[in-house]
């Protein structure tokens, strides 16, 4: 399969706090260099992406968003001594939603956790993420055959306007856009992340021509906790596009897989003519950020059930923290492919 990754994800080394102490991220640089070693491993065929499409990235987030990820750092770097920056207010319930003019504000209005920070090769890094996924995009509908964007950092929590949860821009929405902008009529985003994936429903609740698609741990009990529950099903033109599985904490290997039937069934009755899996492996077993049970194996078993969907299908990166176990995980997904 043909794989579409960057060496520039490296220069982003980010901060977050974790049980009360700020420390380096799971989300670090091993995670993406330990993908690519295993997929080389694997004989995959490995390519760069083409240069950045910002107008593409500007039709999914806000340009006022855009242009404030692209100074974030210069800015802080001005004024503040701190290695990365963050802001430490966000506008919570009762505030107002208007935009501050000062830097700290910005950073709280574009932002949603505590856990995800810009330091001085965040741009670098998340636009070459969003060109891995364009490019993935773009392989796909030249060849009919399925590809791979092995994106770092990831994107399935960035909204229009907000970075949170270690993603900054949504690169399986980018990726979902290009199909649209290419010809596409109506693309699915199956997110099989461990984690809601709340900033790409949020992107397209309201739109009919990108059905979402989520199976994670229920926000009842787990990170993003004020997204991913069952009754969030779109709104105006999108109401009935967006479909959310979630499941307890510790939920075993029958009920994920009763899940994936679920929304496997629904995304075959939703007429769509490709398909961007928002790739999360941390519903590993062994993943120190999750609490679901599925092991090497059921990745390939996973990968065959979305490949019998019979679409074309870019597959796009999102979390996995389990070590040397994350790229093999990655490598058994491609296999079923
Ligand atoms: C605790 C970790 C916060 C959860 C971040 C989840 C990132 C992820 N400091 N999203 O899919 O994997
Ligand atoms: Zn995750």
């Amino acid at each position: 399969m043909l794989v579409v990754a960057s060496d520039a994800h490296r220069a982003h080394v980010s901060l977050e706090i974790h049980n009360g102490i700020m420390s380096e991220s799971h989300e670090s640089p091993e995670r993406a260099d330990g993908i690519a070693a295993a997929l080389a491993v694997a004989g995959h065929e490995m390519v760069v992406p083409e240069a950045v499409d910002l107008d593409l990235v500007r039709s999914v987030h806000t340009t006022e968003y855009v242009d404030f990820l692209s100074t974030a750092w210069e800015r802080w770097s001005e004024r503040e001594t701190g290695p990365a920056a963050m802001s430490f207010m966000w506008p919570a319930r009762g505030f107002g939603d208007a935009r501050p003019d000062d830097l700290i504000g910005q950073l709280g209005y574009h932002s949603f956790a505590a856990d995800t920070t810009i330091v001085p090769g965040t741009w670098e890094a998340i636009t070459a993420a969003a060109a891995i996924a364009t490019t993935a995009a773009d392989r796909l509908l030249d060849t009919r055959a399925t590809t791979y964007g092995l994106c770092r950092p990831p994107g399935h929590h960035a909204s229009t306007d907000q970075f949170g949860g270690y993603c900054y821009l949504n690169n399986a929405g980018i990726a979902a856009q290009r199909l649209l902008d290419r010809g596409a009529q109506r693309v699915a985003i199956i997110d099989v992340d461990y984690h809601h994936g709340n900033g790409t429903q949020s992107i397209f609740y309201d739109r009919s021509d990108v059905v979402f698609v989520s199976i994670h741990a229920d926000p009842r009990e787990e990170f993003p906790w004020f997204a991913g529950h069952a009754d969030e099903v779109g709104v105006g033109p999108g109401e009935g596009w967006n479909l959310n599985v979630p499941l307890p904490r510790g939920a075993d290997r029958a009920r994920w897989f009763d899940a994936l039937d679920t929304a496997a069934g629904y995304l075959d009755r939703s007429e769509v003519d490709a398909i961007v899996v928002s790739l999360g492996v941390d519903a590993y077993v062994g993943d120190p950020l999750g609490t679901f049970e599925l092991t090497t194996d059921d990745f390939t078993v996973v990968a065959q059930r979305i490949a019998a969907l019979d679409r074309p299908t870019v597959v796009i990166q999102e979390g996995g923290y389990a070590g040397e176990a994350l790229g093999v995980n990655v490598a058994a997904f491609l296999a079923g492919c």
